[in-house]
Formats: structure tokens, C-alpha cells, sequence
């Protein structure tokens, strides 16, 4: 007999079925024993006598074979789509016996710390398995969206020779015993490729040498690219930026309802056209309501993006906002200024819920300026030769955003921490395991004369 997947057993009712998939829960019933066998598909009941299932304990792998029956109309589950049915077990092979477990998976009741640890284990509870299932919608909205409107998906490097972004720390690497550092961005490359295909995006790992732990940073998190040529102005980025946000939440609502229950909440309010407002104009509205003069400063604070959240919310009912124009000083070398204020850039971060989603802008296309920015930055424009021949040899007008995947998550779900919204994070204190079990400082002394 073939295996079948648990949700199509309502459809084989008064017929035998194979069905296989891991024991969630066990339910001993003096003369009966019930098991949750759990599967991709979902959760099904099997009805077996005891000693058909004496050794088996939850999380052991089955394959069960047995009739498909109605379950009596007091005992149907409505919260299932097998709800109507159960499997009467008549063979149980054990494919494979799970030792007896650390903690209840049902039931989680773990520091964020030892839920990390034990992620191989924790990943299978049904809210962590809804927040990872929410994630690949984002994921696969961000990229069906794009490709509606004309981009092509390219794979960025992760190996680079030199710091795109400035500012945030990079990870070096011994790369042949030459200096190589492992990718804070796609960004150079997402613009080199609007020189080949005008509209592109890509979905990278990203490596940010975080020098704290804070609730909002990873080492290396998810970055969901984007870059468009041939803009007619800067506004298009933000317009297309809002059609992938708007996208991403509609179609969470749509595909991941059972998801969202199992979380028990609500999505961020979204309106069809986000809030813009000018990072001054913010700082201005932030000193007029709480009196904190941070008005010179080159970008909010986390205090100042939850206070502007605040506003968006009770003036426009959004969970959502862009900040525009930050300061020219604050942002990377290849930002647009603003033309009408050269202090100013055509740059844009979008806030949800009081946090940094997405960031973008547009970009300096013409090759002097770029070479004499470049300059002004304090770097070598001889560094950058590689990148400079796509703009050197023609580059239209354009700019492009980038969300970061574990933020967006974390936002949307409302979660406390973004590592819950990493499957595997990383963080200065942790690769998996936690750095202090994993390194005993001998090895790590070693480690570093390697390197030097
Ligand atoms: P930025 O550095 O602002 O911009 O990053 C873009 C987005 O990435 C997310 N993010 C992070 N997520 C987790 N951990 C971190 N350490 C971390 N740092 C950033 C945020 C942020 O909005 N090249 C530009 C984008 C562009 O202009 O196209 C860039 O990387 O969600």
C-alpha cells in the first residue's frame, strides 16, 4: 500500500490507508490509546488497541496502517482538517524511536536562550513551525511580486573585497592569504546588474559584525533586495516598495489564516498609501510631543521610531511609515542627494510598529560624481574600480530598497526578539551552539594566530 498524506484520509472513508508521521501527542484511554500522528499535512487521530502501541512515546516516527472511520458526532474536532475522522490502527511499524525528550514540545516553556539551544527540537512546535511558515509567504511574495513587474532574480556574492555600506562592522576572512570580507549587503552588485537587466533582485545571507546583542540585530540575517533602472523619480521606489509591503501582508491574510490563528494575532494596520514624512519634519513632530530635542540629530533613535510610530497610528491609523530624506552624512557614499538640499539625500527607511523594516533610495548614477563621492567618504575610488565600469559605460537613472527579512518577521508577528524570526540564528554569542560552550579559550588562541 501507499502512504497517503494525513489530510486525505477524509476521503477514504470504510477504506484501509497507510499513513506515516511523528507521535504528537499520546492519549492512553484504559482499553484505547489515542495518538496525534502529525505529518506535512497536518494532524490526524489513530485509534489502536494498547499493545499495539505499548513502546511508542511521543515524537517516535509510525507508519500505521488501518480503516478510515467516522468519528462519532460528539467527538469530532472542528479546529482540524481531519477533525470528521480517525485511522483504526491495525499494523504500527516504528520508523524510527525518539528518546525520551528534554521538555514537553506541545508546551514550551523555555528561556529564548535554551530555546536556541534546543533548536532542532523547538522548531517543531506548532507556533515556532507558523512563524517559519509565515516567513517563505513573505519570501515567496517578495519574489512573485517583483517579477510581476518586470524584474529578473540574480544570486549576489557573499565573498567580497571591500566594505559596501561603511558604517556597520564587517567580518574579515583569510581568503588564500589575502584580505576578503564576507558581504553587509548586496548592494554593489544589485546596481551593477540594473547595468544588465534594468530591474533585478536577489535574496541573500548578509553579515553584520554586530559589536552588541540587542533585540533587533543579527550577524547574519536575510536581506530581500531590490533594484530598478530607468526611474522617472525617486518617489517610484517608495511606490514600489509599497506594493511589495502592501503585497506581503495581503497575502499573508490570504494563505496563512490557519497560521495566524495558531498565533492568535493581528496583522499591523496597513493603508493603501503609506505615510511619508520627512526625517525633520519627524524630529520636529517627536520634540512637539514628548520634548526631546533630538532635531540635529542624522537619524532617529529607537525612542524616536517608536514615538513617530505612535503618531502614524493615531493620525492616520498605520502601523507604517516612511522616514524620507536623512542627512547626507548619514548614508552610504552611493546615496542620491537631494537637489533642491544638498544636505539632504533622496533616501527612505520604512518603520513598522517602531522599528526599521526596509531601507532605500536613490542612487548616484553619473560616474564623476560617484568617483568624487567616493572620494569625499574617505575611501580609494581604486577599490572600487570593479564596481565603477557599470557606471562608467552607461547607468540610467535608479535606485533600489532592501528588507530585511528576520525584521519584517519579527514586525509583522509582533515578536519580541528577531532571533525568534531567524530559523538558525546567529549572534556575537552565538553559531548554533552558544560561543562560551562551543570555543574553550585555548582553541580560540589558535584560532587567531591562524589568521594574523
Ligand atoms: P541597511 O543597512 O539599512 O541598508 O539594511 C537594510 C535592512 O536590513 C535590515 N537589517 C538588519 N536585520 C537584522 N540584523 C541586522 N544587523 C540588520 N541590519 C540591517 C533592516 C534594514 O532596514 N544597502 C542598503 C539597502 C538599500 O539602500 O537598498 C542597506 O543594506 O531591515
Amino acid at each position: 500500500m501507499e502512504r497517503i498524506l494525513n489530510n486525505r484520509t477524509p476521503n477514504f472513508i470504510g477504506k484501509p490507508v497507510k499513513v506515516s508521521g511523528w507521535v504528537d501527542t499520546r492519549r492512553d484511554h484504559g482499553k484505547i490509546v489515542f495518538l496525534d500522528l502529525l505529518d506535512r499535512s497536518g494532524i490526524l487521530q489513530i485509534v489502536c488497541s494498547p499493545d499495539l502501541v505499548r513502546e511508542i512515546h511521543n515524537e517516535d516516527v509510525l507508519e500505521v496502517e488501518g480503516n478510515v472511520q467516522e468519528r462519532p458526532a460528539n467527538m469530532v474536532n472542528p479546529n482540524l482538517e481531519t477533525g470528521k475522522v480517525e485511522v483504526s490502527a491495525e499494523k504500527v511499524k516504528i520508523l524510527a524511536k525518539a528518546q525520551t525528550l528534554p521538555f514537553e514540545i506541545k508546551d514550551l516553556k523555555l528561556t529564548l536562550p535554551t530555546l536556541l539551544d534546543f533548536r532542532p527540537l523547538t522548531l517543531r512546535n506548532e507556533k515556532i513551525r507558523a512563524i517559519f511558515k509565515i516567513q517563505e509567504t513573505i519570501l515567496e511574495t517578495f519574489q512573485k511580486t517583483l517579477k510581476d513587474l518586470g524584474f529578473t532574480e540574480f544570486k549576489s556574492p557573499t565573498i567580497v573585497p571591500a566594505n559596501a555600506e561603511g558604517g556597520a562592522a564587517v567580518f574579515h576572512i583569510d581568503y588564500y592569504n589575502y584580505d576578503a570580507y564576507l558581504a553587509q549587503s548586496p548592494q554593489l552588485y544589485k546596481q551593477i546588474m540594473v547595468g544588465v537587466f534594468e530591474r533585478v533582485f536577489t535574496i541573500t545571507s548578509v553579515y553584520r559584525a554586530e559589536p552588541s546583542v540587542t533585540t533587533r540585530h543579527l550577524s547574519e540575517y536575510i536581506s530581500l533586495d531590490a533594484e530598478m533602472g530607468f526611474i522617472s523619480s525617486w518617489e517610484e521606489l517608495l511606490d514600489t516598495c509599497e506594493i511589495v509591503i502592501t503585497n506581503i501582508f495581503s497575502q499573508i491574510q490570504k494563505e496563512n489564516s490557519a497560521e495566524l490563528k495558531i498565533l492568535g494575532i493581528e496583522l499591523p494596520k496597513i493603508n493603501e498609501k503609506i505615510p511619508r514624512i520627512k526625517i525633520r519634519e519627524a524630529q520636529e513632530k517627536i520634540f512637539e510631543r514628548t520634548k526631546r530635542d533630538n532635531r540635529k540629530e542624522p537619524d532617529l533613535e529607537p525612542d524616536d521610531e517608536k514615538e513617530i510610530c505612535d503618531f502614524a497610528k493615531e493620525k492616520y491609523n498605520s502601523d507604517l511609515i516612511f522616514i524620507t530624506h536623512y542627512p547626507t552624512k548619514k548614508r552610504p557614499f552611493y546615496t542620491h542627494p537631494d537637489p533642491e538640499d544638498k544636505d539632504y539625500t533622496l533616501s527612505f527607511d520604512l518603520l513598522c510598529r517602531g522599528l526599521e523594516i526596509v531601507t532605500g533610495g536613490q542612487r548616484i548614477n553619473d560616474y564623476e560624481t560617484l568617483v568624487s563621492n567616493i572620494k569625499k567618504w574617505g575611501n580609494n575610488p581604486g577599490d572600487f574600480q570593479y564596481y565603477l565600469q557599470a557606471f562608467k559605460y552607461g547607468m540610467p537613472p535608479e535606485g533600489g530598497f532592501a528588507l530585511g527579512l528576520e525584521r519584517i518577521t519579527k514586525q509583522i508577528l509582533g515578536l519580541e526578539n528577531i532571533r525568534e524570526a531567524s530559523i538558525f540564528p546567529r549572534d556575537m554569542e552565538r553559531i548554533d551552539e552558544r560561543l562560551s560552550v562551543l570555543q574553550p579559550k585555548e582553541k580560540s588562541k589558535d584560532a587567531k594566530k591562524k589568521t594574523k
